[in-house]
C-alpha cells in the first residue's frame, strides 16, 4: 500500500513537472489568466521573502526551522512565474520589453534563482551571516528585474 502511494505520488510529481514545462499557451486560456498566475506566484514569493528579510534585519526572531521552511517554499515558488510570460501573455504591470528582450529577462530570472538557491543553502546550514548576504542579493535581483520590466 505504501509502495502504491509512492508510485502515485511520484507519478503526480512527474505530471506536475511535465505540466510546468509545457508551453505557456497550452496552460493559459487567456492572457489575463497568465497575468493572474504570475502575480499570484509573486505575491506568495513576497510574503515568504518578507519573512526571511525580517529575520535577516533582526526584526523577527531567528527560528531556524521556520527560516528553512520559508526558504524552501520561496525556492519552489521562484520556479513558477516564468511559464506565464509566454508569447502573447502581455498585461498586468509587465512592460512589453519583456517580450522583446527574452534573453535578458531569462538571465535576470536565473540570477534570482541562483541567489535564492544560496539563500536556501544558508537556511539549511543555519548560517545567519550567509542568510543576510543572500537576502540582500535576492532583494537586489528582485529590484533589478522590476526596474527593467515592471511598469
Ligand atoms: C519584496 C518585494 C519586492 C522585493 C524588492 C526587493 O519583498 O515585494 O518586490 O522584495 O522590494 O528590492
Amino acid at each position: 500500500m505504501r509502495e502504491f502511494a509512492a508510485v502515485i505520488g511520484s507519478t503526480l510529481i512527474l505530471s506536475l513537472a511535465a505540466l510546468a514545462a509545457a508551453p505557456a499557451h497550452a496552460q493559459f486560456a487567456r492572457p489575463q489568466d497568465a497575468v493572474k498566475y504570475r502575480q499570484s506566484a509573486m505575491t506568495l514569493m513576497a510574503a515568504h521573502f518578507g519573512r526571511l528579510a525580517a529575520v535577516a534585519r533582526g526584526a523577527a526572531p531567528n527560528d531556524p526551522a521556520q527560516v528553512k521552511e520559508n526558504a524552501h517554499v520561496l525556492q519552489m515558488l521562484a520556479s513558477l512565474p516564468w511559464s506565464a510570460y509566454g508569447p502573447g501573455m502581455q498585461g498586468g504591470d509587465s512592460k512589453s520589453n519583456i517580450w522583446s528582450n527574452p534573453a535578458d529577462f531569462k538571465h535576470k530570472r536565473e540570477v534570482l534563482q541562483t541567489h535564492i538557491a544560496a539563500l536556501s543553502a544558508a537556511a539549511d546550514a543555519g548560517d545567519i551571516a550567509k542568510l543576510r548576504a543572500a537576502v540582500g542579493a535576492v532583494g537586489a535581483s528582485c529590484k533589478a528585474c522590476h526596474d527593467a520590466y515592471r511598469k
